[in-house]
């Protein structure tokens, strides 16, 4: 064999033909670990190629130092850098095994709050194969020592190893032009890690995280105690008092956060072809125990979904770039929601039928204080049950019942839908309405996608009236961000049954549904200017939690002298009023541009003004982390390794309440599963 080696590959003896060979080991076995330990979900040809040769841009770069250095010393590097390399990949199959996520710097040199237990679970979950990772390298040492492949101590040309670097960054370059051109935004938006790795690789992920938690540190690290003074300042100034008809109205009830996905406002009560497209969400808006907002914009930018979870449950905006969840979720201080109600009582749960990576919500969930998040793994997966993203609406809504029948009462739960999601594919079998008729294909099927979602939504209703939830529980839905995006003029104005849209037209159509159901609530269509940063301190107020100081931008819907000034994040807004959008100021009674006298200058002058000061004010919150300096009184700070989201330690943790507690619908049921009380019609589950 040896022999065999030394007379045919006579090409190894040369330096280039070891750097070859090691890159192509290397890149073999990075593919073999992409294809056998992570979920990137690699769809479609272009998909599948970019994972194929992604390693090998970042190979030839890295490996190509070596080249730079003489004789020994060349070979030895190439060995250590493989050993480094190798180390990485070893590292993240045995995280991801855990987390089902990619190794960020943040969790490596985070404090033991972010660490997850790393150093506990690690020695747990490796496997002795994993260590194969390694099995190339000590081939070549021994081939190397036994002088079967002999050191080439000729000097390698600089200008060669030159062009090799610049070669593999033109390499990178393309790479990133094609994975640009399949998923637009990949590093401005900052999705999920799978994607980064899936479109890039490895090292481009570890270089961009690096880059990131960099940054972050570096406003983190800038930021003090001094700088919350000036937010306290702003928050007193603009803290209004909640109404005290609604005060406490709803103390002690569960809590439903329904996430309608990119579900707009002109759906209500819209037809197409004589037929509503949302009749039960429409049943659900006009009921009288229902509050419904019918002035109320969706706020997000770029994080779009991450950026309403962002304003619904903390109350602080999205960032102007990219999304505050992926940046600063695993590593900020946050006084979210789910922790301020799960030190009040209650037990909090997530669920979506999407990868918990996604939005980099498997770590953020656990900053804000989720007990328990029910992600993909918790559902039954079959090819025919999801669509886009993940799970279909009524299949995700049915099979969250056996999950939410266990949760000890009173609790909080948040369900994000899928289905109505960008292209809005659905298939034949869902399809039971008729496409609008713009010519817009991206447009079209919308309204079957919301139709689809509007009776899922009926389905879970219908469960929760047979349970008993119905009653007992605060209903919130709402649309997360448009569905139809400003690209789309001309079909926007066939829609609204215009001629042509302005661009305030368009403003008004980033409305979305806000609707507060609950029995004996006293309902009605309300007509504040708001928008997602009001979600929790409306909510908060009606459910009697006191919150008078917590750092929070947005202020109750149903408080009488509220500020109704609405931000969008480019610093535009909205309101009775006055309305800006791009420059130019319009009255919001008729949407026409108006010249301003200089009493109304000054009025909008000061509306913009605050707008601009909310903005930033919060995102001073968010880089600098500033909620670290400050804890409100009566909360106690969030410990993030109080959290896991596996499977079987979560299932445990639901047993031992149901135990304990006794307060959980199944409880109720004498230990009586409830999941058969579910009725849908999904055609998947016939
Ligand atoms: C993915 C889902 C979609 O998990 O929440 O996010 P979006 O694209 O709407 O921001
Ligand atoms: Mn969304």
């Amino acid at each position: 064999m040896a022999n065999f080696i030394k007379r045919k590959m006579g090409w190894l003896n040369t330096r280039m033909g070891f750097f070859l060979l090691i890159v192509v080991l290397f890149w073999i076995k990075t593919y073999i670990a992409y294809q056998t330990e992570f979920t990137l979900g690699a769809k479609g040809s272009v998909q599948q190629f970019l994972l194929l040769i992604n390693p090998l841009p970042a190979a030839l770069l890295v490996f190509g130092i070596a080249l730079y250095f003489r004789g020994r010393l060349a070979y030895w590097l190439m060995l250590i850098i493989d050993v480094l390399e190798s180390t990485w990949i070893f590292a993240n199959v045995v995280y991801y095994r855990e987390f089902s996520d990619f190794l960020s710097f943040g969790i490596m040199k985070g404090s033991a709050d972010v660490s997850n237990n790393l150093g506990k679970s690690l020695a747990q979950i490796t496997h002795l194969y994993d260590f194969f990772v390694y099995l190339d390298i000590l081939i070549l040492i021994v081939l190397l020592l036994t002088h079967v492949i002999r050191i080439d101590p000729r000097p390698f040309k600089r200008r060669y190893a030159f062009t090799l670097t610049v070669l593999s960054f033109g390499l990178m370059f393309a790479e990133f032009g094609m994975a640009n051109a399949d998923r637009s935004g990949l590093l401005t938006r900052t999705f999920d890690n799978n994607y980064i790795v899936k479109y890039l690789g490895l090292n481009e992920y570890a270089a961009f995280n690096a880059y990131q938690t960099q940054k972050e540190s570096a406003t983190r690290a800038s930021a003090n105690a001094s700088d919350m003074k000036s937010v306290l300042k702003y928050l007193k100034q603009n803290r209004v008092s909640p109404n005290v008809s609604y005060y406490g109205k709803e103390k002690g009830k569960n809590v439903f956060i329904i996430h309608l996905e990119s579900f707009q406002q002109f759906l209500l009560d819209y037809k197409v072809d004589g037929k509503e497209v949302t009749p039960n969400l429409n049943k659900f808006y006009h009921s009288q125990n229902t509050l419904s907002f019918d002035n109320f914009y969706n706020q997000v930018a770029q994080g779009k979904t991450s950026d309403a979870e962002m304003m619904l449950e903390n109350s602080l905006f999205g960032l102007p770039q990219g999304s505050a969840m992926t940046t600063y979720g695993t590593q900020n201080t946050f006084q979210a929601a789910p922790a301020i109600l799960s030190q009040k009582g209650y037990s909090t749960a997530a669920f979506h039928g999407d990868v918990p990576s996604f939005w980099n919500r498997d770590n953020t969930y656990k900053s804000w204080g989720y007990q328990y998040f029910f992600s993909s793994s918790y559902y039954t997966q079959k090819a025919s049950y999801s669509i886009g993203y993940g799970l279909k609406d009524k299949i995700f809504l049915k099979d969250s019942a056996k999950y939410i029948e266990q949760l000890p009462q009173p609790f909080y739960a948040k369900l994000i839908t899928l289905t109505n999601h960008y292209p809005y594919e659905l298939d034949k079998k869902n399809v039971d309405f008729p496409a609008t008729k713009t010519g817009d294909k991206t447009v079209d099927p919308y309204v079957q996608t919301a139709h689809y979602l509007d009776q899922a939504f009926a389905e879970f209703m219908t469960y929760l009236k047979k349970v008993g939830l119905y009653k007992n529980s605060v209903i919130v839905a709402y649309g997360d961000h448009y569905g139809i995006s400003n690209n789309h003029r001309p079909a926007i104005a066939q829609l609204l049954g215009k001629k042509s849209v302005t661009n305030f037209d368009l403003a008004e159509f980033q409305k979305v549904p806000f609707m507060i159901h609950a029995t004996g609530l006293k309902g009605g269509i309300n007509h504040t200017y708001g928008g997602e940063i009001d979600v929790l301190p409306t909510l908060l107020d009606l459910l009697g939690v006191k919150n008078t100081d917590t750092i929070q931008f947005g202020q109750d819907l149903l408080a009488k002298d509220r500020n109704q000034t609405v931000a969008f994040r480019n610093g535009n807004f909205m309101s009775p009023t006055y309305s800006k959008i791009g420059g130019t100021v319009y009255d919001t009674k008729t949407g026409e541009p108006v010249t301003l006298t200089a009493a109304q200058k000054k009025t909008v002058d000061q509306m913009q003004n605050h707008v601009t000061t909310e903005l930033s004010l919060s995102d001073r919150v968010i880089y600098g982390d500033l909620l670290r300096f400050y804890t409100p009184k009566g909360f106690t700070k969030v410990k993030r390794s109080d959290f896991t989201y596996k499977l079987k330690p979560a299932m445990e943790r639901l047993a031992e309440a149901e135990k304990e507690e006794k307060t959980s619908v199944l409880a109720k049921h004498d230990g009586k599963s409830t999941v058969s009380d579910y009725k849908t019609d999904a055609p998947e589950l016939k």
